[in-house]
């Protein structure tokens, strides 16, 4: 079976002064960086996501807070709780993504490999997974 949750670990250069982290494009993470957003004062019971993208990878990092990340390959799937600064989920490939469990004070950002284009969305899951089922 193919491996779902993908965590990268990134290095913290701390001092006395505090911590800091640096994401690197094609370094530290595998992709060339287009785009970066960011989530947060979602409402509480608020899931986000239900999506796939056809060609978008993407990096997704807890900066403050904690959010459970639900990723579906059309076939099995696996949750993970993103509850640190120094951990990314790499998301690629055809994935269907769900975001639950938001903390009153997530931070969420997303650092993606290409610019915003709704038409590289698949917002409909019977279609995502027979989209999954051709590959
Ligand atoms: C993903 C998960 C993890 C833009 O105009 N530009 C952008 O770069 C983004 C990401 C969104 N938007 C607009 C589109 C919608 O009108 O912002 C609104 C909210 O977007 P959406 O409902 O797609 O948000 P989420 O949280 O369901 O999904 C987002 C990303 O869209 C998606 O790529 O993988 O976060």
């Amino acid at each position: 079976m193919q491996q779902l949750i993908n965590l990268i670990d990134f290095t913290i250069m701390g001092d006395d002064r505090g911590s800091l982290i640096a994401i690197e494009a094609n370094k530290n993470i595998p992709f060339e960086v287009k785009r970066v957003y960011y989530i947060f004062d979602t409402q509480s019971g608020v899931s986000r996501g239900f999506h796939a993208h056809y060609n978008l990878e993407q990096l997704a990092i807890c900066l403050k807070g904690s959010v459970t990340f639900i990723i579906d390959d059309g076939t099995n799937k696996e949750q993970v709780v993103l509850d640190s600064p120094n951990v990314g989920l790499h998301i690629k490939g055809l994935k269907w993504r769900e975001m639950h469990d938001f903390s009153e004070d997530c931070i969420l950002m997303v650092i993606a490999s290409d610019l915003y284009d709704e038409a590289d969305y698949i917002r409909d899951y019977d279609e995502f997974v027979k989209i999954a089922e051709a590959q």
